[in-house]
């Protein structure tokens, strides 16, 4: 039986028609990433990131999972051994695909965090600035995301899941944000396999010892099947 980790990003997410980050037309192009997404950016204006956060909770309740997202939920189902998905995603696109665990390490839109006590609960669609806590009544509430220079959720069930896998992928993340571009190196030095999915190499590309390029929808269905024994094993792309 062996152990599968799979890391997806903004790429895995795309032809479902929610934007990537960093590409040109992506989402740091039209915001500064320090407005929208740090805590300091949360204090200055709490009205922009709220408002930001309520129009990507809309652009992902009516987005739909593709190919690579229902793939991976057959893997998990199929596999002869431990599916972990980790996701850096906030949309629930796994979970829509089929998906039954996933590890949501920078938050989710669907939950909202009370900034003084800790509390999660269901996000309405459209969140209000100073909207209470139900739990403590603080007017603390804020979208349930990890934002830069804050700790991401799960690490060290992640971590542990490194450690013991088998085969470690990596599709559609640019490798530029950390810890999770670190996830490569840690499975890598406790003995997996390591393979990218993606358009193009990543920020961390040179680190996989496999790479399967092409758009998600169509490279990570053809892994599947072949872990799954469906098909013969194509020659790796080692360039
Ligand atoms: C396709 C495709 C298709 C497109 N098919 N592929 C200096 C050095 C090292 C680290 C730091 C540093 N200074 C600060 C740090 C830490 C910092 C960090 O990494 N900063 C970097 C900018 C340098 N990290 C943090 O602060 C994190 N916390 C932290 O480190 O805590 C301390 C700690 C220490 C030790 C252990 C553990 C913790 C928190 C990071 C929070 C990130 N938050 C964001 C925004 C919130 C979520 C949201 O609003 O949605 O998360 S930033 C943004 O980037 C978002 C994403 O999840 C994340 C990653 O982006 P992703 O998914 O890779 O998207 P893109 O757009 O970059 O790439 C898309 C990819 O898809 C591309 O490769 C395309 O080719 C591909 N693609 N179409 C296949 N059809």
């Amino acid at each position: 039986m062996s152990k599968i980790v799979i890391l997806t990003g903004a790429g895995i997410s795309a032809e479902s028609g929610i934007e990537t980050f960093r590409a040109e037309d992506g989402l740091w192009a039209q915001h500064r990433v320090e407005d929208v997404a740090t805590p300091e950016g949360f204090i200055r204006d709490p009205k922009l990131v709220v408002d930001f956060y309520n129009a990507r909770r809309k652009q992902a309740s009516e987005a739909a999972p593709n190919a690579a997202h229902k793939a991976l939920a057959k893997l998990q189902q199929h596999h002869n051994g431990q599916v972990v998905i980790v996701t850096q995603n906030v949309d629930d696109l796994h979970e829509q695909g089929g998906s039954k665990k996933v590890m949501h390490m920078h938050g989710a839109l669907k939950s909202a965090l009370c900034a003084s006590c800790d509390h999660r609960w269901e996000a309405p669609m459209v969140m209000a600035t100073g909207d209470p806590c139900p739990k403590c009544k603080a007017p603390a509430a804020r979208p349930d995301i990890v934002w830069f220079g804050e700790m991401p959720y799960d690490m060290d069930a992640i971590f542990d899941h490194l450690a013991e896998a088998d085969i470690f992928a990596a599709i559609g993340t640019s490798g530029n944000v950390y810890p999770a571009a670190g996830f490569v190196a840690e499975a890598r030095q406790h003995g997996a396999h390591t393979v990218e999915l993606n358009l193009e190499r990543s920020a961390v590309g040179n680190q996989f010892a496999e790479h399967r390029t092409g758009p998600a929808s169509r490279v990570v269905p053809e892994w599947v099947e072949e872990l799954l024994g469906n098909t013969v094993p194509r020659r790796p792309d080692f360039r």
